[in-house]
């Protein structure tokens, strides 16, 4: 079996430890970081999260799973961020309050490294007035806001409204993304750019950051 292939199928078995061996030898055959993701790792994932819709699997083998590209992801990460030396600009990044789904999130952390920021992550469960802390203890350009359920999906809005309660609204870009987050939703709550994806997030943040 190709390597890639390998990666995807020890993901679904949740063995960290092959994905892991397995993303560094494809790194030292110098495969291309962007295939080991799409393919390997994330192709993976969303096997894993079809049989989860469909109750061909639960909870802890998610979790496991989760477990493993999480591991696989901190072994590529050199490969996919190649970080420039002036930081273009600080974003706060984190999962909403209430909800743990990290994968996402780890990766726009990984990508918007990889384009020049500098980047607070915050993890999961973050409740709003962490964002609004954190990102003017540091001095940020970009408040970031990850959620994967429709459940958790409000408290995006929840800090929006806090912003502008306290005058802060505007000092901040303001972006949202996650499986369940679209454009309208977006525009519905106040944010500044919804983008489907961690790359184009990435590319969207430089841009908005630089004009600002
Ligand atoms: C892995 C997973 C878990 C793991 C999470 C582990 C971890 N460390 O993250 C565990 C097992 C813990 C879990 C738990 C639950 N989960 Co879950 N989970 C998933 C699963 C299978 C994959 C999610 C994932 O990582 N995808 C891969 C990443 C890369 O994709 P992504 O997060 O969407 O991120 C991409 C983009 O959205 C974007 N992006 C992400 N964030 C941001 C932020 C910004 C600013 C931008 C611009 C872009 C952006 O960039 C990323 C890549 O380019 C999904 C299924 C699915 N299809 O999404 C269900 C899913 C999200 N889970 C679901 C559910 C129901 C749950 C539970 C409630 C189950 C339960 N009964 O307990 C719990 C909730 C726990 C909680 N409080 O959060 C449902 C949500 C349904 C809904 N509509 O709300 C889903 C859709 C499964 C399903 N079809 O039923 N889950």
């Amino acid at each position: 079996m190709a390597i890639i292939e390998e990666i995807s199928a020890f993901l679904q078995k949740g063995r960290a430890k092959n994905v892991k061996a397995l993303v560094q030898q494809a790194i030292d055959e110098n495969l291309d970081p962007k295939a080991v993701l799409n393919e390997g790792l994330l192709s993976g994932m969303m096997i894993i999260g079809e049989k989860f819709k469909n109750n061909e699997v639960f909870v802890p083998e998610v979790l496991v799973a989760a477990r493993a590209m999480n591991a696989g992801l901190a072994i590529l990460e050199p490969k996919l961020v190649e970080v420039g030396n002036e930081p273009v600009g600080k974003a706060v990044v984190g999962t909403v309050k209430g909800d743990l789904h990290d994968i996402g999130k780890n990766l726009v952390v990984m990508m918007l490294k990889g384009a020049g920021l500098e980047i607070h992550d915050i993890g999961v469960d973050a409740e709003p007035a962490a964002f609004i802390d954190k990102a003017e203890e540091v001095g940020a350009d970009l408040i970031c806001m990850s959620a994967l359920l429709t459940t958790t999906m409000p408290n995006m809005q929840t800090v929006v409204d806090e912003l502008k309660e306290k005058g802060l609204r505007d000092k901040y870009i303001v972006m949202v993304g996650g499986a369940p987050v679209n454009e309208s939703f977006a525009e519905q709550i106040g944010a500044d750019y919804y983008t489907p994806d961690a790359a184009t997030c990435a590319e969207v943040a430089k841009k908005a950051v630089l004009a600002n």
